[in-house]
């Protein structure tokens, strides 16, 4: 993920994506707990929601309807609208709104609500200053749960994610096929990775699974034009058929 470090200074600057940007909205939007699970009972990251359009389009969406309202609000002024696409960073802005704390998983944990929240920012050249709330203070504590829980060792300290170990990373992103060895410390999750949140405290427990996907077997038959039809407008678009099946293929159990 060299293109992480080369955006860096980018990621801190917002006025270089929104020039004369003077005010950054931080939003965070909840998904559900209830993990989709395969009819022969694997699993998905809960932020996929399979039933749904990709978050990245939804949430752009409801964005730029509330960047209407700033510039109602605030005639004249420019917006723009982030939801995990352009170089920003997302979660040190969350955190800086006070809108949550930084968890030691690295993931923006609201009180109350936990970590399975989208984030989503209005960037504008409008001064907004009402409502500022201070940073919140880390409320992890003595709490190591995330870092020991990692199958893989990628939360290698708190606070850092070693991208190329992380099941994350190896089953979304990676172009290159997951080994086997990751694969048996994939659990039953073929797509993403929700260990270190979900063994999170201020995550709810107790969520339903909803048997909402194919059988691990109907994806592995698939072609792209059936692919296309199921999984084409969802988060999986953006990964692929032949990434989806390879993860299925690199699963510990046998499938
Ligand atoms: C690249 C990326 C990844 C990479 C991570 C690479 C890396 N090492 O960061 C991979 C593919 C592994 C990944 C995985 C996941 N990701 Co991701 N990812 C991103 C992306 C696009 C960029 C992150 C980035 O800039 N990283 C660089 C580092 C330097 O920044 P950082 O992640 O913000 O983390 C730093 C801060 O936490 C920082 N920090 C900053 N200020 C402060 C202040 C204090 C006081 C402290 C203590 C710390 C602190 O410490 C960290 C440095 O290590 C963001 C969207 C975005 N544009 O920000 C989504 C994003 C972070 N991902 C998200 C999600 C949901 C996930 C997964 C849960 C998906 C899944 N279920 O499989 C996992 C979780 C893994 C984990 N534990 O972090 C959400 C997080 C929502 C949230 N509640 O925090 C984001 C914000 C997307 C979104 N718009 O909703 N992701
Ligand atoms: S998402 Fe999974 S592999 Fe990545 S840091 Fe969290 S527990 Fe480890
Ligand atoms: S599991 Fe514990 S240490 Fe990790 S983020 Fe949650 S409260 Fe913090």
């Amino acid at each position: 993920m060299e293109w992480l470090a080369r955006s860096v200074r980018l990621r801190q600057e917002p006025e270089r994506l929104l020039e004369s940007c003077r005010t950054v909205v931080s939003l965070a939007y909840p998904y559900p707990l209830e993990k989709s699970l395969t009819k022969d009972g694997f699993s998905v990251a809960r932020y996929t929601e399979p039933q749904k359009e990709d978050y990245h389009k939804r949430l752009g969406k409801l964005g730029r309807g509330l960047a209407k309202e700033i510039t109602h609000e605030h005639p004249g002024c420019k917006t723009r609208v982030c939801v995990d696409s352009a170089p920003i960073m997302e979660r040190s802005f969350a955190y800086s709104s006070g809108i949550g704390f930084l968890g030691k998983n690295n993931m923006l944990i609201i009180p109350g609500q936990g970590s399975y929240v989208f984030l989503v920012e209005i960037l504008t050249t409008a001064l907004i200053s009402e409502n500022r709330t201070k940073p919140m203070a880390d409320q992890c504590g003595l709490c190591t749960k995330c870092l020991d829980a990692c199958p893989t060792g990628a939360l290698e300290k708190p606070f850092l994610v070693d991208a190329s170990r992380c099941l994350s990373y190896l089953t979304i992103e990676d172009p290159s096929d997951v080994d086997r060895e990751t694969g048996k410390k994939m659990g039953k999750c073929f797509f993403g990775c929700d260990i270190c949140q979900e063994v999170c405290p201020f995550n709810k427990e107790g969520s339903l699974n909803r048997p909402a996907l194919p059988s691990t077997g109907e994806i592995l038959g698939m072609g792209r034009e059936r692919f296309g039809e199921v999984f084409g407008k969802t988060a999986f678009g953006r990964a692929g058929l032949e990434k989806m099946k390879s993860n299925i293929r690199a699963l510990g159990s046998a499938v």
